[in-house]
C-alpha cells in the first residue's frame, strides 16, 4: 500500500511515520542509496506499507525550512522562551533568532515565561511592538499559557529559548495529560540522543506537534543571513527601509540620510533591537 504521512520521529536510521491509517516504522534505504537524501523529523512522505506492519520512505517531500537544532523541518512557528528569572535572557540571541526565523518564513512567538518570579519587563518593553505575539507566561502554575493556543493550533512548531528556560515544563503545561516524561528525563535523551539525530514531535491537543530541544535551537549553522537583506527580518524596521535616501544603506552608525536612523534617535526603533541589528551586521551575533 502507497500512504503518504509526517516523520514524527528519527532514531539511528529508524523513522516513525504518522499516517491517517495509522504510525509506521519505516527506514530508508534505497532512499538514501539512489538519491542521497535523508529524512528528517518533520518531513512529509510517501512510504510504501509491507507485510510485516514495516514500511519503507520511497519519498521526501520539498522542505519548506530546516533547524539544525533540533534538527527538524518544517516548522510554521518558533516559540520563542525568554525570561528576566534565572536564566536571564540576552536581547540580542532573541534578535538573532527571530531574525533567521523571519528570513525563513516561521512565525515566531516570544513567551517570556517564569513570570511568577519576575513579570520580564525589560524584555516586554523591547519586544511589545515588534511585530509578533508576546505572551507572559508560568509553565509551572499555568498562568497565561493558554494564551498561546490560536497562535499555534494545527500547526508545526519548535521551542527555542537557553536551558532551564522552562521549555520542558510548557510542553507538559501544554499537552496536559500529564503522560510525558519530566523535563529533567526529556533534557537526558535530547542530549544523550544529539549525535544519532534523535529528534521527535510531540503531539499536544489543538492538532499542535511541538519540537522540543535540550538548549537554544540553532538556526546559526545555516546560511547566514546577506547584509542587504538583513533588516528585513528585523520585521518593525520594514516601514523605514524604503525611506532611506541611499539605495542599498544597511542602516550602519554615522550614516546619513538613514531613515532606520532616524527612527532610532527618535525613539521609534528600540536601541536593543539596533543594537542587535548592528551586532547581526557585525557577524558577531
Ligand atoms: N518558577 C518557575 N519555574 C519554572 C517555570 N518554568 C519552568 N520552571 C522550572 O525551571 C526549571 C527548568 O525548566 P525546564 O522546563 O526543564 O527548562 P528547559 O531546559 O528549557 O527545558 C525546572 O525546574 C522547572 O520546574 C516558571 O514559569 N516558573
Ligand atoms: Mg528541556
Ligand atoms: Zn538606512
Amino acid at each position: 500500500m502507497i500512504l503518504t504521512g509526517r516523520l514524527v520521529r528519527s532514531i539511528s536510521g529508524f523513522y516513525t511515520v504518522r499516517c491517517d491509517e495509522g504510525e509506521f516504522l519505516c527506514r530508508a534505504r534505497g532512499l538514501f542509496r539512489l538519491k542521497g537524501v535523508t529524512p528528517l523529523t518533520g518531513d512529509f512522505v510517501t512510504i510504501e506499507t509491507l507485510p510485516d506492519g514495516s514500511g519503507s520512505i520511497t519519498h521526501v517531500a520539498e522542505r519548506r525550512n530546516a533547524l539544525v537544532r533540533p534538527p527538524v523541518c518544517n516548522i510554521d512557528a518558533l516559540v520563542v522562551l525568554v525570561s528576566e528569572a534565572t536564566p536571564r535572557t540576552d536581547p540580542s540571541i532573541v534578535d538573532k533568532m527571530t531574525a533567521m526565523a523571519a528570513y525563513r518564513d516561521i512565525e515566531v512567538i516570544l513567551l517570556i515565561n517564569k513570570c511568577d518570579l519576575d513579570p520580564g519587563d525589560m524584555l516586554f518593553e523591547i519586544y511589545k511592538t515588534v511585530g509578533f505575539p508576546v505572551i507572559k507566561t508560568s509553565a509551572l502554575t499555568g498562568d497565561g499559557v493558554a494564551a498561546l493556543w490560536p497562535y499555534i493550533s494545527n500547526k508545526c512548531i519548535a521551542l527555542a529559548g537557553n536551558s532551564g528556560v522552562g521549555k520542558s515544563a510548557l510542553l507538559n503545561a501544554l499537552d496536559g495529560s500529564g503522560g510525558r516524561p519530566t523535563g529533567e528525563v526529556s533534557e537526558r535523551l535530547g542530549r544523550g540522543r544529539h549525535t544519532t539525530r534523535h529528534v521527535e514531535l510531540f503531539a499536544l491537543p489543538h492538532n499542535v506537534l511541538a519540537a522540543d530541544t535540550p538548549g537554544f535551537a540553532a538556526l546559526d549553522a545555516l546560511e547566514p543571513i546577506p547584509a542587504p537583506e538583513l533588516a528585513e527580518c528585523f520585521l518593525e524596521f520594514r516601514s523605514f527601509i524604503m525611506d532611506c535616501r541611499f539605495t542599498g544603506c544597511l542602516h550602519k552608525e554615522g550614516q546619513k540620510d538613514c531613515a532606520v536612523r532616524e527612527a532610532v534617535e527618535e525613539g521609534r526603533i528600540h536601541p536593543s533591537r539596533y543594537a542587535g541589528y548592528l551586532k547581526m551586521l557585525e557577524g558577531t551575533a
